[in-house]
C-alpha cells in the first residue's frame, strides 16, 4: 500500500505497511481501485451530451468519499463501491458512440481479488512518474475528496450543483492524462473556485433546511437518562435521530465534529437533545467507553474500535468499520430507521460525566453579520486589534499544543475564528470576551469555515478596503484530512495570502510545488508560538 493523504502519513514514506489511522493494506489497495473506478465513471459522465448526470455527480461523490481518511474501513462495503461504480461506468459508456479508449474506462472486475490486482497499478503513485505532476495531481485529487463530502451532504438535503458535478469529470480524469504542470496549477485554483461553491451550497442546504446558527450555550455535562452519541458531519441523520428518540427516555449528545448542531433552531428546540460528550475525535476509544450508550457514526472520524464499545457503535452513511452494525440508507422520501440504537440505548447506563460547565458557539456567517455593527465599532475603537483564523482539523500529534499555546498566548484584544474539530485545542480555555463579543468565535463544521470566509469577505467591504488581505486578519489554520485540503484551497482561492499552515506542511507536496505554494501564496509552515503570535500581531 501506498498513502499520504493525511497530516499524520508516516514522514518520509507516506504509510506503506499500515496506516497510522489504522487502515490495513487490504483497505488502502481496495480504495485506490475505488478511487480508479470513479475515475472510469468520471470519464463516461463527462462525455455525456447534457452534461454530468445528477446520479453520476453523487455516485462520485460517495466513492470519493468513502477514501476520505478515518470514514470507511470496511472492506465488504468498499468492494460494493467499486461495484456499484464500475456499473454505473458502463451504462455511461454504453450511451457513448464508443467506450473511451483508456485502461480506466475499460478494465473490469468483479471480486475483491480483482479489485485488489488493478490497485498494484492504479493507486496515486502510479498517476505520474514526475513527482512533481504527481503531487499537483495529489492536490487535486484530495481536493477532491473534500469536497465529495461536501457535496454528499449537499445532496442529502436535496441541494445539488451540476457545475460542481462537472468539474468532478474534469478534474478526476486529468488523473490519468498527460497534463503540464501549468495544467494542473490551474485544476488546482479550479478545485479551490469549486471549493467555494461547494461549501456555499452546503451552507444554503444547511441553513436553509434547518435554520441560521444562532448564539448557543452547550452543556458539556450529562443529564440522568441513557444517551445516544452522534458524530460526524450529517445533518439529516441528526434529525432522524432526535426525532426518532423524541419521548423515549433516551437524551442525545454529540461528540467532535456534531457539536455544532446544537447552534440550529431547528435542533435546539429538543428538550432531549442534552448537550455535547468529550472533545475532539482522536480522543474517542476513551470517551466513547465511558458514554456507555450507543454511538454513531455518520462519517468521519472513526479510529480503531475497541471492545469495551465495539457491540454499542453503529455506522451509517460513507462511514464503515468491520464487524460494526450499519444503518442502511433512508428510502427515498422516508428517514433512516435508528429504532435498534434506541432500543439499546434503553437497556444502557447514562454516561459517565467527565467535565462539567458550557461551550459557546454559533457563530456562523449571518449570526456574526447581526453583530456586524459591535464588531466593527470595537475593530474602530481598537477594542479588538485582530482577527486570528485558526480553523481546521484537531490530531493525535503533540504538535498540535501549538494551536493551545497560541490561544492563550494572543493578546486579550484578539479574536479567534474557527471552524471544524480543530477548536477542540483550545475551545474550553476561559479566554473571555470584548464587550460580549466572545474571543472565540465558533462557526461550526470544518465546512463552515465558508461562514468565515464570508464574514472576512463582508469586513473587507464595510472597512471600504481593496483586498482581503488588507485587514486585520491572519490565518492559523490546522489540517488532517482531505476536506482541511479543500478548505485549504477554496481560501487561496478567495485569495487570502500569508496563511500559516500545520503542524506540519502536506507529505504529499514536493518541494518544488510547496516552493509553488509560498511563492504564489505565501503559505509558511508554522513556527513557534512566540514567535508566530509576535508575527500575527505585526500583521506577518
Ligand atoms: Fe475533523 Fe475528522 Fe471536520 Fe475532518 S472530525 S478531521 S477536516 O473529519 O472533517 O474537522
Ligand atoms: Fe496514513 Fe493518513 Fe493514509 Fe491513514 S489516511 S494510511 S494515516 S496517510
Amino acid at each position: 500500500m501506498y498513502c499520504d493523504q493525511c497530516q499524520e502519513s508516516i514522514h518520509g514514506t507516506g504509510c506503506t505497511a499500515r496506516g497510522v489511522c489504522g487502515k490495513d493494506e487490504m483497505t488502502a489497495k481496495l480504495q485506490d481501485a475505488l478511487v480508479y473506478a470513479s475515475v472510469g465513471l468520471a470519464i463516461a459522465a463527462g462525455r455525456q451530451q447534457g452534461g454530468v448526470p445528477r446520479d453520476a455527480g453523487r455516485r462520485i461523490s460517495e466513492s470519493l468519499f468513502v477514501t476520505v481518511t478515518n470514514t470507511n474501513f470496511d472492506d465488504v462495503a468498499i468492494v460494493e463501491e467499486i461495484g456499484k461504480t464500475l456499473a454505473m461506468r458502463d451504462q455511461l459508456n454504453a450511451l457513448l458512440p464508443s467506450v473511451p479508449e483508456h485502461d480506466a474506462s475499460s478494465w473490469t472486475g468483479s471480486t475483491r481479488d480483482e479489485f485488489l490486482q488493478k490497485a498494484l497499478t492504479a493507486g496515486v503513485e502510479s498517476y505520474d512518474i514526475n513527482e512533481d505532476l504527481r503531487s499537483l495531481k495529489s492536490l487535486v485529487l484530495y481536493g477532491l475528496k473534500g469536497l465529495a463530502a461536501y457535496t454528499d451532504h449537499a445532496s442529502v438535503l436535496g441541494f445539488e450543483d451540476d457545475e460542481i458535478y462537472a468539474f468532478y469529470a474534469r478534474g478526476l480524469e486529468a488523473m490519468v492524462q498527460d497534463l503540464s504542470a501549468d495544467e494542473l496549477t490551474a485544476l488546482v485554483i479550479q478545485t479551490g473556485a469549486t471549493a467555494v461553491k461547494a461549501m456555499a451550497l452546503l451552507d444554503r442546504a444547511n441553513t436553509s433546511t434547518y435554520g441560521n446558527p444562532e448564539i448557543t450555550k452547550v452543556n458539556i455535562g450529562v443529564g440522568m437518562k441513557p444517551g445516544i452519541l452522534i458524530s460526524g458531519h450529517d445533518l439529516r441523520d441528526m434529525e432522524d435521530l432526535l426525532k426518532q428518540t423524541e419521548g423515549t427516555g433516551v437524551d442525545v449528545y454529540t461528540h467532535c465534529e456534531m457539536l455544532p448542531a446544537h447552534y440550529y433552531p431547528a435542533f435546539r428546540k429538543y428538550p432531549h437533545f442534552v448537550g455535547n460528550y468529550g472533545g475532539s475525535w482522536w480522543k474517542q476509544d476513551r470517551e466513547f467507553e465511558s458514554f456507555n450508550g450507543p454511538i454513531l457514526m455518520t462519517t468521519n472520524c472513526i479510529v480503531p474500535v475497541r471492545e469495551s464499545y465495539r457491540q454499542r457503535m453503529f455506522t451509517t452513511g460513507m462511514a464503515g468499520y468491520p464487524g460494526l452494525q450499519h444503518i442502511s440508507a433512508r428510502p427515498e422520501g422516508g428517514s433512516k430507521d435508528f429504532s435498534a440504537l434506541v432500543e439499546l440505548a434503553q437497556t444502557c447506563q447514562p454516561p459517565v460525566e467527565i467535565e462539567t460547565g458550557e461551550i459557546t458557539g454559533g457563530f456562523a456567517h449571518n449570526q456574526v453579520l447581526a453583530l456586524a455593527d459591535k464588531v466593527v465599532d470595537a475593530v474602530k475603537s481598537g477594542a479588538i486589534k485582530r482577527f486570528v483564523v485558526m480553523a481546521g482539523c484537531d490530531g493525535r500529534h503533540a504538535s498540535r499544543k501549538y494551536y493551545t499555546g497560541v490561544a492563550e498566548a494572543l493578546p486579550e484584544d484578539t479574536v479567534i475564528m474557527t471552524a471544524g474539530c480543530a477548536k477542540y485545542r483550545y475551545n474550553k480555555l476561559q479566554l473571555g470576551d470584548i464587550g460580549g463579543i466572545p474571543r472565540v468565535l465558533d462557526a461550526g463544521q470544518c465546512n463552515d469555515s465558508y461562514s468565515l470566509a464570508v464574514i472576512a469577505l463582508k469586513l473587507k467591504e464595510v472597512f471600504g478596503l481593496e483586498d482581503i488581505n488588507d485587514l486585520p486578519i491572519s490565518f492559523d489554520i490546522a489540517w488532517y484530512e482531505q476536506k482541511a485540503v479543500t478548505v485549504l484551497l477554496a481560501l487561496l482561492y478567495l485569495g487570502v495570502k500569508g496563511i500559516r499552515l500545520g503542524p506540519t506542511l502536506p507529505e504529499f507536496l514536493t518541494p518544488n510545488v510547496a516552493a509553488v505554494l509560498v511563492e504564489k501564496f505565501g503559505i509558511k509552515p508554522i513556527g513557534t508560538v512566540g514567535a508566530d503570535v509576535e508575527a500575527m500581531m505585526a500583521g506577518a
